[in-house]
């Protein structure tokens, strides 16, 4: 392991205004996400719609990593280079997937654990020797009304966390460590805030236990939110106080970045909310974004498998691009989202 380059590489995907696109969809999301704008899921496709992305003119000075699926990073341009190639030269670290999903827990009906440790040593050595930078493992963790999470479901996923950063760091990639508490249920945000809470200190007491470098690594969590079937939803102020008094109690100021995943919030909803926490800062960590959904949605949204379409798909890109690398340093406005 190489703690300076780690460190390095962990500082430059959160730089200056920077933050994470993560087109890491498996087959079986990206297809979802194709069904929804009439693109059948085809390997071309998937190529086609990516080289699509890591093509957008300027997204260079808002996006420091970008997060690739298996298939992807074994992908090229229309031009034969390698995604990966591409991606790197233009100062974008490529970072690659690894985990295999969330599974049933056994005996705790209701909870999750996420597979993909098994293997994963050389696994990862192929991914590092394909150009991968960093790489990134998510667990999720759902809340119901009462049991659920079980207090084993969060150890079980906080292990398996720490187990894989400790493995990415010893073959030279940094971990992004991403545990998200889901947004979906009738949860109040005083009930995510509490899960969140439990979760952060399991996963960075098995992260001390592993003896994982946190500046070498990066902190992908969910924002403190109200479930989306809750009838008391909180604004984007009452969310910032909330996620960063959370982080601020559970995430050392060794860790160079944290990284937000969108997790079902609109585009703008996940502009606004970080705006208002780099409003609030300056924080001890950069305070970023690694969003999949609240990039891609109008991208998808524009494209819709025609080639004609690849400009406006593009703009739709960079736009989203542009206003989160305002939201970077609190200078995002809603009404800026009219300007195109
Ligand atoms: C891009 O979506 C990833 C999901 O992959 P699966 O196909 O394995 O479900 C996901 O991990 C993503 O990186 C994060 O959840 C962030 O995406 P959102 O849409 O929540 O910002």
């Amino acid at each position: 392991m190489n703690s300076d380059e780690l460190m390095s590489v962990a500082q430059s995907i959160v730089a200056a205004d920077k933050g994470v696109l993560a087109a890491d969809e498996s087959g079986p999301t990206i297809k979802k996400r194709f069904d929804a704008v009439g693109v059948e899921s085809t390997e071309e496709n998937r190529r086609r719609y990516r080289e699509l992305l890591f093509t957008t003119e300027g997204i260079e000075s808002a996006i420091g990593g970008v997060i690739l699926y298996d298939e992807t990073l074994r992908q090229a341009g229309a031009d034969g280079t390698p995604f990966a190639t591409l991606l790197a030269g233009r100062g974008i670290s490529p970072g690659i997937k690894v985990d295999q999903g969330a599974k049933a827990l056994a005996l705790y009906p209701g909870d999750k654990v996420t597979a993909g440790l098994d293997g994963l040593r050389e696994r990862l050595a192929e991914y590092k020797q394909l150009g991968a930078q960093f790489a990134k493992w998510r667990a999720v963790i759902d809340i119901d009304e009462r049991d659920i999470p079980s207090r084993y479901a969060v150890q079980a996923n906080a292990h398996a966390l720490a187990r894989y950063a400790a493995l990415c760091q010893e073959a030279g990639l940094v971990p992004i460590v991403e545990p998200e508490v889901l947004m979906d249920g009738a949860h109040d945000i005083e009930r995510c805030e509490a899960v969140t809470s439990q979760v952060l200190q399991a996963v960075f007491a098995e992260l001390d236990a592993h003896r994982v470098l946190l500046e070498g690594m990066l902190l992908k969590p969910n924002m403190v939110i109200a479930g989306m079937k809750c009838a008391r939803q909180a604004d984007a102020r009452q969310v910032a106080e909330a996620t960063l008094r959370c982080l601020r109690r559970h995430v050392p100021a060794a860790v160079p970045g944290i990284v937000f995943l969108s997790g079902g919030q609109s585009a703008e909803e996940a502009t606004a909310n970080l705006n208002e926490m780099n409003k609030m800062g300056p924080h001890p960590w950069q305070v970023s974004f690694s969003y999949g959904r609240a990039l891609q949605a109008p991208v998808l949204a524009a494209w819709k498998g025609q080639e004609s379409n690849a400009p406006a798909a593009q703009a739709a890109l960079a736009k989203r691009c542009r206003l989160n690398r305002l939201a970077r340093t609190g200078d995002y406005a809603p009404d800026l989202e009219a300007l195109d």
